[in-house]
């Protein structure tokens, strides 16, 4: 017999074609006002935002419901500066020696080097960790499934949220990263996916000048 139990689908909210066409187009505008920002403030955060902007990441479709993630909040000043030093070290090698040129001249937009003191100034780091199998209370290793999809997406929904709550997100990807497991202790099911900066800006933070694709060159129509 299926495990399966079924509920009817609970809060679901419709609104007319013109209302959806309206929403749709306000959430597109605030979220075209999102940046990337490497210059933080260090003014605090209440820590409940956070809470809540990472129980909406844990709202995310993911494979069997496995919910194959975990988030590590850090604002504990020791620890950012042992971040900070273990992530800068792996910049210094990327910059200077493991990354192609051709990598090097694509990030050449974004001004980017090896010092990334918003790892310390930031009143938030969010450790996002993925796991690739949970172990059962008798230490059996249970698979998870489409992990990386699943941890990519609860991501884009916590930016998303914290974006929405008013806070600016830097999205940084030190390589490797091992290094947080050590740091922040956390078991060998679990890989580091993204290290998540949180924050206000600075009153003088500044980014570079890009832009998004446009509709058309993003998106096919098939009619
Ligand atoms: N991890 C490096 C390099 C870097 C890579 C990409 I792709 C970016 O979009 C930005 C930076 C760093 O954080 O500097």
């Amino acid at each position: 017999m299926s495990k399966a139990k079924f509920i009817p689908l609970p809060h679901f909210v419709t609104f007319p074609p013109e209302e959806m066409i309206a929403r749709s187009r306000a959430f597109y505008l605030e979220l075209s006002r999102r940046r990337t920002v490497r210059d933080f403030s260090d003014k605090p955060v209440p820590r409940e935002v956070i809470e809540n902007c990472i129980r909406a990441a844990g709202t995310a479709p993911n494979g069997a419901n496995r919910q194959p993630w975990h988030f590590v909040v850090i604002s504990n000043p020791e620890i950012k500066k042992k971040i900070r030093e273990a992530a800068e070290k792996e910049e210094r090698e990327f910059y200077q020696h493991r990354a192609p040129k051709e990598w090097l001249d694509a990030l050449a937009i974004l001004g980017t080097d090896a010092n990334k003191p918003f790892l310390e100034k930031a009143p938030y780091l969010i450790a996002i960790f993925a796991q690739s199998y949970e172990l059962t209370p008798e230490g059996k290793k249970l698979k998870n499934y489409y992990v990386q999809e699943s941890t990519g997406i609860a991501t884009g929904m916590l930016i998303t949220a914290l974006h929405h709550a008013g806070l600016a997100t830097l999205t940084h990807t030190p390589s490797p990263m091992n290094f947080l497991n050590e740091i922040l202790e956390r078991p060998s099911n679990e890989r580091p996916f993204l290290l998540l900066v949180v924050g206000y800006p600075a009153e003088d933070a500044r980014v570079p000048k890009i832009t998004k694709k446009t509709l058309p060159e993003i998106c096919t129509f098939l009619d």
